[in-house]
C-alpha cells in the first residue's frame, strides 16, 4: 500500500466520530491513549528479551535496579496514559485486587471507566509466543465530579461503548469496535502508527478450528466431551476432523480464530466450575469483539454480554467465536 493509500488510528478515530451524534471527542481521545500505551507496551515486549524485563517482580538485577514483570510495565503504562488524558476516572485491572481510582489534574471529572487486562497469556512471556492487551470502555454511572464507586467498573457487556486488544505477535496489531463493526490496525514500525489493516472484519460464520485446553478434557462437562469426539471423527461435508489449534495465549487464539473462523472454548472443570477466564477483563471485551464480527459469545447459559457482574475478578465459562461452531458446542452442551 502506498503511503498515500495509509490511514492511521488517528485519523480512523477522528473520521469515525461523526458517526457519533453530539460526541465531544472524549472518546476518541481515550482510544488515542489506548493506542499510545499499546505502542509503549509493544516496545517493550520487543526488547524484553535484551533488557531484562523478562522473569519474576520482585527480584532484582544486576545493577541493583527493579527487574519489572511486563505485566507490571503494561499496567503501569496504561496508568500514566489514562490520567494524562483525563476522560476516565476510574481503572479495573486484572493485575489488581481494587478498582484504582485515576490521580490525574482533571481524572475526577472523566466519564469513562476502563477495564484492562495489561498483559494476557503471561505464561509465554518469557519463552516469545504472542500476548495480548484487553480493553473495555464504559461510562461512568456515578455522577461526574464525584469518587468513582464500584458499580462503575462492575457493568454488563450490553453497557459497553467501545473494546478492543492488542495482540503482539509476528506483528503488532490491535484490533477494536465502537459497537458499528470491527476494524483492524498493524502497528507499522517504520512510522511508529497503528495502520488500517483489516476493515470492517466480520468472522466467518463456519470454521474448522476448535481451541480449547483438552488437556483437562477428563473434566469437562460431558458435552464438552462428547463435542470433543465429534470434532474427531470424519465427515466430508462438515469438514471434518477438525483442526486443533491451542497457543494458550487467548488474544492470539481469538485473534487467530476471528479471521479464520474457529472456535475459542474455556469450559468449567473440576476444578475452576466457573472455567479460568475472567468476565470483565477477557470474556467480556472479547465476545463483543466476536459478536461484532458476526461471531457469538456464550457462557452456556447466556450470552456473555448479559452477565451482570457481581465482582472485580469474577470468571465465567466462555464459548465464543463463529456462530454456527458456537451454537453447535451449545447444542452438544444441552444435549449432554
Ligand atoms: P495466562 O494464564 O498465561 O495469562 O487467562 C489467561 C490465560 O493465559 C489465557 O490467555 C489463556 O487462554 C489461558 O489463560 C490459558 O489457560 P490454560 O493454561 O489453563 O489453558
Amino acid at each position: 500500500m502506498s503511503e498515500q493509500q495509509l490511514t492511521t488510528l488517528g485519523q480512523f478515530i477522528i473520521e469515525k466520530q461523526k458517526d457519533f451524534a453530539f460526541a465531544k471527542g472524549e472518546l476518541s481521545r481515550i482510544l488515542r491513549d489506548i493506542g499510545i500505551a499499546a505502542k509503549i507496551i509493544s516496545r517493550e515486549v520487543n526488547k524484553a528479551g535484551l533488557t531484562h524485563i523478562l522473569g519474576d517482580y520482585g527480584s532484582v538485577n544486576v545493577q541493583g535496579e527493579d527487574v519489572k514483570k511486563l505485566d507490571i510495565i503494561g499496567n503501569e503504562t496504561f496508568i500514566w496514559a489514562l490520567e494524562k488524558g483525563g476522560e476516565v476516572c476510574a481503572m479495573a485491572s486484572e493485575e489488581n485486587d481494587e478498582m484504582i481510582p485515576l490521580k490525574g489534574a482533571y481524572s475526577k471529572s472523566g466519564n469513562y471507566v476502563i477495564c484492562i487486562d495489561p498483559l494476557d497469556g503471561s505464561s509465554n512471556i518469557d519463552v516469545n509466543v504472542s500476548i495480548g492487551t484487553i480493553f473495555s470502555v464504559y461510562r461512568r454511572v456515578s455522577p461526574s465530579g464525584s469518587e468513582p464507586t464500584l458499580q462503575d467498573v462492575l457493568q454488563p457487556g450490553n453497557q459497553l461503548v467501545a473494546a478492543g486488544y492488542v495482540v503482539y505477535g509476528s506483528s503488532t496489531m490491535l484490533v477494536y469496535s465502537t459497537g458499528k463493526g470491527v476494524n483492524g490496525f498493524t502497528l507499522d514500525p517504520s512510522i511508529g502508527e497503528f495502520c488500517l489493516s483489516h476493515p470492517n472484519i466480520q468472522t466467518p460464520a463456519d470454521g474448522k478450528i476448535y481451541s480449547i485446553n483438552e488437556g483437562n478434557a477428563a473434566e469437562f462437562p460431558e458435552g464438552i466431551k462428547n463435542y470433543l469426539a465429534w470434532v474427531k471423527e470424519t465427515d466430508k461435508a462438515t469438514s471434518r476432523p477438525y483442526s486443533a489449534r491451542y497457543i494458550g495465549s487467548m488474544v492470539a487464539d481469538f485473534h487467530r480464530n476471528l479471521l479464520k473462523g474457529g472456535v475459542f472454548i474455556y469450559p468449567p472443570t473440576a476444578k475452576a466450575p466457573n472455567g479460568k477466564l475472567r468476565l470483565l477483563f477477557e470474556c467480556i471485551p472479547m465476545g463483543f469483539i466476536s459478536i461484532q464480527a458476526g461471531g457469538k459469545a456464550h457462557t452456556g447459559q447466556m450470552s456473555v454480554l448479559d452477565v451482570m457482574p457481581e465482582q472485580l475478578h469474577q470468571r465465567v465459562p466462555i464459548v465464543m467465536g463463529s456462530a454456527n461452531m458456537v451454537d453447535n458446542v451449545l447444542k452438544f452442551l444441552q444435549n449432554k
